[in-house]
């Protein structure tokens, strides 16, 4: 068993009593329960309580794929939908032609890639339903290159434990400057084969209210953690140092870390 599935077991069991002692005690039932209902529907609470047999079974799996007769309507866009950050606004108003997502951090090879250049990639398009925690869900057509193929380009450094993603939405500026929307996965759901950067959302150019150019599905992950307007990708041995630690913009305004459905 490797270590990586031991971290995430460790996060999952967090996940999971994070959510049920919330929903217990009646505190933003109403803003959790998405969380405790989707841990609930593939696990037991038997499974849930001991945590290992559920979480186990979760190596590979694949968030269910729906049918294009599913698609109900359009994905409904929600936090930031238009970012006003200057290099943003220049990018598109080049229609994203200079766009460039960075590789970085804890990997061989650092890259960097055009747009052209990610859609030359093998894809992958994969309909899917999106849990937002405020209680809605779209059901989406996505389509990009799994991250696993540009992992493989840059080569992860043996220290790599999470994948950060960085993007161009600053959520609002306080004392210690802007707070850019940033997520982070494993390496397990980095290399999971639905975790893909889609360019592509219902077969369009992913539209500026999705995160245009470019924004990551996790699929087996809660809508905060399909990080929209991604920049930069960054391999790291902790998240400790970014911004206030947790992994995340939502993580560091007291959200679970592992938002696992
Ligand atoms: N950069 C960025 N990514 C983001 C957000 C955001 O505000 N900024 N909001 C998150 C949340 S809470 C949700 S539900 C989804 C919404 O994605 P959508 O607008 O495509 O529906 O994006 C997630 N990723
Ligand atoms: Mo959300």
């Amino acid at each position: 068993m490797s270590k990586t599935i031991l971290t995430r077991r460790k996060f999952l069991g967090a996940g999971a009593a994070g959510a049920s002692s919330l929903v217990l005690g009646g505190c933003e039932a109403s803003i959790f329960w998405p969380i405790a209902t989707a841990l609930s529907a593939t696990c037991s609470r038997k499974q849930m309580m001991s945590r290992i047999t559920c979480s186990a079974s979760f190596g590979d799996a694949l968030a269910r794929e729906y049918a294009e007769s599913e698609i109900r309507q359009g994905q409904r866009p929600n936090g930031s939908t238009d970012p006003q950050s200057a290099e943003y606004l220049a990018l598109k108003a080049n229609d994203f032609a200079d766009y460039r997502l960075s590789v970085t951090g804890l990997v061989e090879t650092p890259k960097s890639y055009s747009l052209a250049e990610l859609r030359n990639m093998p894809s992958r398009t994969q309909i899917t339903r999106h849990d937002c925690v405020e209680g809605w869900s779209c059901i989406a057509k996505w389509t990009g290159p799994p991250l696993s193929v540009v992992l493989d380009e840059v080569k992860l450094k043996p220290a790599a434990r999470y994948i950060v993603f960085h993007c161009y939405d600053n959520m609002g500026s306080g004392a210690s400057g802007p707070n850019f929307y940033y997520e982070s996965c494993d390496l397990v759901d980095a290399r999971h084969p639905q975790t893909i950067l889609a360019y592509g959302l219902n077969n369009e150019a992913l539209p500026v209210p999705n995160g245009a150019p470019m924004r990551v599905r996790i699929e087996r992950q809660l809508g905060y953690k399909q990080p929209k307007y991604v920049h930069t990708i960054e391999a790291v041995s902790s998240f400790a140092e970014i911004a206030r630690g947790k992994g995340g913009y939502w993580e560091d305004r007291g959200y679970e870390w592992y938002a696992g459905i």
